[in-house]
């Protein structure tokens, strides 16, 4: 992708929205991602049930790494479906949890079949037990810009906490075109990684974080 977008500089977050007018909403929209999360409202939010598929294929596309999921792989939240597309890899983490900023966060980016809406489950990592799973793609990271390696037997559902309480809000994607078209789930409870694995990540990507946004008139209910 011919992309001039980058995370500090010229091009830095604070340009984005100027850069292209596709990218209008990085600076002049009110609902965007991603967002310091506090003040959450405790809400009876539907229950997420996840069917992720293994395989793959992992990219390093100039900006993260992301794998492009196994097709057939489900996210259901109450009675809306999703499918996930492909997840990928944020340094420092994006969100924030009452100010507290985690080394990492993993997007499993969902799509709605009908409507085209995203719905996009974030979890954050913390360094402590290696997870096997973040380990087996830590070793396989494509190091050049455009590499992509097919991905055998790696389970998504890995990189998952035993809990899958999460807080809920609108936002957007959290790059340019900065769309406003994604119902965030971020769990509540992070992953321990291997420090090591981080830092197969950090080697790469030690900065691909965009600083939090204001909340403006949205509320973040807590499951
Ligand atoms: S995020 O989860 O909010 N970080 C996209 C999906 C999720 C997020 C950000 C962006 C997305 O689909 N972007 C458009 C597609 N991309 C290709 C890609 O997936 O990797 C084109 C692009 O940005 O220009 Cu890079
Ligand atoms: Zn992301």
């Amino acid at each position: 992708e011919a992309e001039h977008w980058s995370y500090e500089g010229e091009a830095g977050p604070e340009h984005w929205g100027s850069l292209s007018n596709e990218n209008s909403a990085c600076s002049a929209g009110s609902q965007q991602s991603p967002l310091d999360i506090r003040g959450a409202i405790k809400a009876d939010i539907p229950g997420l049930a996840l069917n992720w598929k293994s395989g793959g294929a992992i990219l390093n596309n100039g900006h993260t790494i992301q794998v492009k999921a196994a097709p057939g792989g489900t996210l259901r939240r109450g009675d809306k479906p999703y499918e996930l597309v492909q997840y990928h890899f944020h340094a420092p983490s994006e969100h924030l949890v009452e100010g507290h900023r985690f080394p990492m966060e993993v997007h499993f980016v969902h799509k709605h079949a009908e409507t085209g809406a995203l719905g996009v489950l974030g979890v954050f990592f913390v360094p402590g037990a290696a997870n096997t799973t973040f380990a087996s793609l830590a070793a396989t990271f494509p190091q050049k810009t455009g590499e992509q390696t097919a991905l055998p037997n790696v389970d998504p559902s890995g990189l998952l906490p035993t809990s899958l309480r999460y807080w809920a809000y609108e936002g957007s994607l959290t790059t340019p075109p900065c769309s406003e078209i994604v119902d965030w789930m971020i769990a509540q409870d992070p992953i321990e990684v291997d420090a090591a694995d981080i830092d197969r990540f950090t080697a790469l990507y030690s900065m691909n974080a965009r600083p939090a946004l204001v909340a403006n008139r949205r509320y973040i209910l807590a499951s």
